[in-house]
């Protein structure tokens, strides 16, 4: 046991469930949050009372609000923060986009996490913690059919780097994490639900894996405490960049 003690969100599924199994099996104390209560008391069972499951919309403020000071004591003291709850919704342009998702993706990847930050900032300053955020390369690169998804992945790359200089002199670490392809239920999200949509997407691309990140944050997570990674992009070899795009008359 590292007596330490992380909060996962979105860790029902992908990179969050397999960021959970990282961390307690590296000693860790894991809150793992997410709606689907199920895949929690799953993931408890799997790992044992070191695991807390706690079944919140990160949406719903006031849900979040109770779990947390909920907390047996015992996970009251929070040194890492995984801002991992996240989703995009739709594949289509801008020009086609349904507005009610674009909400979801922004409530969701910003307005939540904002929320949840700013809750647990006090705690992790007193405790020299630490908070990893998952970006995405959609937050730096365009691509089409990206639109509010990116966006909503460019604000967290920059509230990584904004949270570092507020944070100055604190201690208290901040790192972003911004993969490529990672297969997990992402794309099967994405479309609504479907599964030959999202095989298709990954068969033959040797994608990336959740466990893959998850080791990334581990990483992150049990540097010494003068190291401080400010944002780590990776991607899987098969995917890379593709150019420009003109349009002529
Ligand atoms: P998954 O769909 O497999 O997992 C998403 C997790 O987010 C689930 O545990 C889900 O839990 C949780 N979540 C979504 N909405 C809510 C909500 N309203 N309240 C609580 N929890 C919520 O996808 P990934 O593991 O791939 O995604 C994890 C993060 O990684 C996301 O932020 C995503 O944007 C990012 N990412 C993913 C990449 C990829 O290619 N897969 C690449 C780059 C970044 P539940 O539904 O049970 O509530
Ligand atoms: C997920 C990666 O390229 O599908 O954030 O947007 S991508």
């Amino acid at each position: 046991m590292t007596g330490k003690t992380a909060i996962v969100t979105g860790a029902t599924s992908g990179i969050g469930a397999a960021t959970a199994r990282a961390l307690v099996g590296a000693g860790w104390q894991v809150i793992a949050t997410g709606r689907r209560g199920d895949r929690l008391d799953a993931l408890r069972a799997e790992l044992g009372d070191v695991l807390l499951p706690t079944v919140f919309d990160v949406r719903d403020e006031g849900a979040v609000a109770s779990a947390l000071d909920a907390l047996p004591e015992r996970f009251r003291g929070i040194d890492l923060l995984v801002n991992n709850a996240g989703l995009a919704l739709g594949t289509g342009p801008a020009q086609h986009a349904d507005l009610a998702q674009w909400k979801t993706m922004i409530d969701t990847n910003v307005t939540a996490l904002v929320a949840i930050t700013h809750r647990l900032l006090p705690g992790l300053i007193e405790r020299k913690g630490a908070i990893i955020n998952l970006g995405s390369v959609a937050g730096s690169y365009p691509y089409p059919g990206g639109n509010v998804y990116g966006g909503t992945k460019a604000f967290v790359q920059q509230l990584t780097l904004m949270l570092r200089s507020d944070l100055h002199g604190t201690g208290v670490r901040v790192s972003a994490i911004d993969p490529g392809m990672v297969e997990t239920e992402f794309t099967l999200v994405r479309t609504g639900g479907n599964q030959a949509a999202s095989d298709t997407l990954y068969a033959g691309a040797e994608p990336m894996t959740a466990e893959d990140i998850a080791a990334t944050v581990l990483w992150i997570a049990t540097l010494p405490p003068h190291l401080n990674v400010n944002r780590l992009e990776l991607m899987p070899v098969s995917q890379s960049f593709a150019g420009f795009q003109v349009a002529r008359s």
